[in-house]
C-alpha cells in the first residue's frame, strides 16, 4: 500500500502572520483525517519557524520549496539542507517549473539538489512535466522520461517523491483529465524503477476535483498550490474522500 501524500505548496505566499492565521483555523479541521495520508506543507521559508510552531503535534509535516546542493557558501539567496532540518523539515521540492522556467534550473542542478537532499535524510519531491508545446507536439513522454532519468540519477528511487506537474495546468484552473494525469503517473512509476514510490498530481488542484483524482490507481497525493493557501480548501482536499 502505497502511501498518500497531500501536499501544499504556499510558493511566495503568507507572512508569519497571515501563517499563524491559517494554522489556527486549519488545525481542528484537519484533527480527524484519516491516517492512511500524510500532509505536508512548504510554506516560504521566514514562515517556517512559526507554521511549525502553530501545527506542532497536528501530524503535518513541512518541506522546503527547494534546497541547495552544497552544505553552506557563497550563494546569495539559496538554502541548505542542514538550515531546513534544523527546522524540522522532512521534505525538500525540487525542479518545480517555476525555478525551472525563471532561473533556468537544469536538470542536471536539480539533481544536484535531490542528492544533496538525500544525503542528508530530506525526501525530495522532484517535480516533473511538459509544456503546452511539448504536449502538442507528442513530446510530453520523452520529455518527462528524461526529467526523470536526469533528475534521479544516483537518487535512492525508494526515498523520493514525484509529483507529475503539467505546466499548462499549473495556476490557470485547467486540471488534467483525471484518466490522463494516472496514465502519465503510472509511466513516471515504471521510470523511477520502484513499484512502490509516491507519485502525485500537480496543477489547479480543487476541492472539486480531489476526490476524481485521488481515485485513480497511479495517483497517490497531490501538489496544491494556490487551493493550498486557504486552510478549509485545504483541510477539504486533505480530508478528501470523506
Ligand atoms: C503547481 C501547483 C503547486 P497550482 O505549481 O505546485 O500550483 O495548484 O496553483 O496550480
Amino acid at each position: 500500500m502505497r502511501k498518500a501524500v497531500i501536499a501544499g505548496n504556499w510558493k511566495m505566499h503568507m507572512t508569519c502572520a497571515e501563517t499563524r492565521v491559517f494554522a489556527a483555523t486549519f488545525r481542528p479541521l484537519i484533527a480527524d483525517s484519516p491516517d492512511d495520508r500524510e500532509v505536508v506543507i512548504a510554506p516560504p521559508f521566514t514562515s517556517i519557524p512559526t507554521l511549525c510552531r502553530h501545527l506542532e503535534g497536528a501530524g503535518v509535516k513541512f518541506a522546503g520549496q527547494n534546497v541547495h546542493w552544497e552544505d553552506q557558501g557563497a550563494y546569495t539567496g539559496m538554502i541548505s539542507a542542514p538550515m531546513l532540518l534544523e527546522h524540522g523539515v522532512s521534505y525538500a521540492i525540487v525542479g518545480h517549473s517555476e525555478p525551472r522556467k525563471y532561473y533556468s534550473e537544469s536538470d542536471e542542478q536539480i539533481n544536484l539538489r535531490a542528492r544533496n537532499a538525500q544525503r542528508h535524510g530530506l525526501i525530495p519531491i522532484l517535480c516533473v512535466g511538459e509544456s503546452l508545446d511539448q504536449r502538442e507536439s507528442n513530446e510530453t513522454e520523452r520529455v518527462i522520461h528524461r526529467q526523470i532519468e536526469q533528475g534521479l540519477e544516483d537518487v535512492d528511487p525508494t526515498q523520493v517523491v514525484v509529483a507529475y506537474e503539467p505546466i499548462w495546468a499549473i495556476g490557470t484552473g485547467k486540471t488534467c483529465a483525471a484518466e490522463e494525469a494516472n496514465r502519465i503517473c503510472g509511466l513516471i512509476r515504471g521510470w523511477v524503477g520502484n513499484p512502490g514510490v509516491t507519485v502525485q498530481y500537480g496543477g489547479s488542484v480543487n476541492p472539486a476535483t480531489i476526490d476524481d483524482l485521488m481515485a485513480q490507481s497511479d495517483i497517490d497525493g497531490v501538489l496544491v498550490g494556490g487551493a493550498s493557501l486557504d486552510p478549509v480548501s485545504f483541510a477539504r482536499i486533505v480530508n478528501y474522500g470523506r
